[in-house]
């Protein structure tokens, strides 16, 4: 049996005929087989919306959360058991907006995970509202005089916020998408992904205006050049990059900082605390109580 077919899920998928959704999908499933993983080996974490829906559609681990609450549970799972290929896939209403604190947070923190943002600009789960990615001007079925401010630029946060690996993907190029989520889950860090996913039931942009302004980084970019990659970071109107913006080397973890006391094995496999030493740990940080 190929990897690909390992990863095969029995639930029936909700997604509309035809999104782009299914050929993030497929990209996954190819990047775990390139990895050489086997479902148990991976835990997906998501949130709420279309794009949240994707890991009951792999078998493997999964965790689906609250609304914008990804990011907390896969640092909780991470740090439990660092061995694990943890991965968020979420949307942009999910991971910029409710849940943007967290991502914001995490990229100092550079836990050893895997964000994979699929940005439709939209609220599509919720009937096609406007989300912190859509451009200025445009209109959505509650902003039918356009939006008034400015779309988020979460990928120049990450870089300003030291994440070690920030890229931009395209649902429309399967291949390069595989190429990138392979790099990010190698990468150690959090390795950060807009996935560009076009929407075609709530027609925000057809597939065509993504098509006419994507276009593939050169081979002599220079991805540890922060500047530059602060600088295709704010592409979008006329032109899209897509692949590695910015890459620099790997730093300090999350999990080797937060365990470094503790064990580099997973939590559930140490041996509990005895009842002698619980004990001895109360009456030592309470005095005056007597525990026994
Ligand atoms: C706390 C909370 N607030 C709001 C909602 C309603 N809600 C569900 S999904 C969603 C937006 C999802 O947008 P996005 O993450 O972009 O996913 P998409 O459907 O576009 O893939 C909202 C507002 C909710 N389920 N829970
Ligand atoms: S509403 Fe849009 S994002 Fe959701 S499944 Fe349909 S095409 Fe995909
Ligand atoms: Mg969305």
């Amino acid at each position: 049996m190929k990897n690909e077919d390992i990863f095969k899920s029995e639930a029936e998928n909700q997604w509309c005929p035809g999104c782009p959704n299914f050929a993030i999908l497929r990209a996954w499933k190819k990047a775990f087989e390139r990895l050489g993983k086997s479902p148990h080996e991976v835990c997906m974490v998501s949130g709420i919306g279309q794009a949240a829906k994707l890991p009951h559609y792999l078998k493997c681990n999964y965790f689906n959360g609250l609304h914008g609450r990804a990011m907390p549970v896969a640092l909780g799972i991470h740090a439990v058991n660092p061995h694990l290929t943890t991965v968020v896939v979420t949307g942009d209403g999910d991971c910029y907006g409710e849940g943007g604190n967290h991502l914001l947070h995490a990229f100092p923190r550079n836990p050893n995970i895997t964000v994979a943002v699929h940005n439709n600009e939209i609220y599509a789960l919720t009937k096609g509202q406007a989300s912190p990615t859509t451009i200025k001007g445009e209109t959505r079925t509650i902003q039918p005089k356009g939006v008034e401010v400015n779309p988020i630029n979460m990928l120049a946060l990450a870089i300003m916020n030291d994440c070690t690996f920030v890229a931009r993907g395209y649902a429309g190029e399967t291949g390069h998408l595989t190429d990138l989520l392979v790099e990010a889950v190698r990468h150690e860090g959090l390795s950060y992904i807009d996935i560009i996913q076009p929407c075609i039931t709530w027609d925000i942009h057809p597939v065509e205006w993504y098509k006419k302004r994507v276009y593939k980084l050169e081979n002599d970019y220079d991805s540890e050049n922060r500047e530059a990659a602060l600088d295709k970071t704010k592409e979008w109107s006329e032109s899209i990059p897509i692949g590695i913006l910015y890459r620099t080397a790997p730093r300090s973890l999350f999990a080797e900082r937060f365990r470094k006391d503790v064990t580099a094995e997973p939590l559930t496999e140490i041996e509990p605390v005895s009842r002698k030493t619980i004990i001895e740990t109360m009456n030592k940080y309470m005095p005056g109580v007597v525990f026994s």
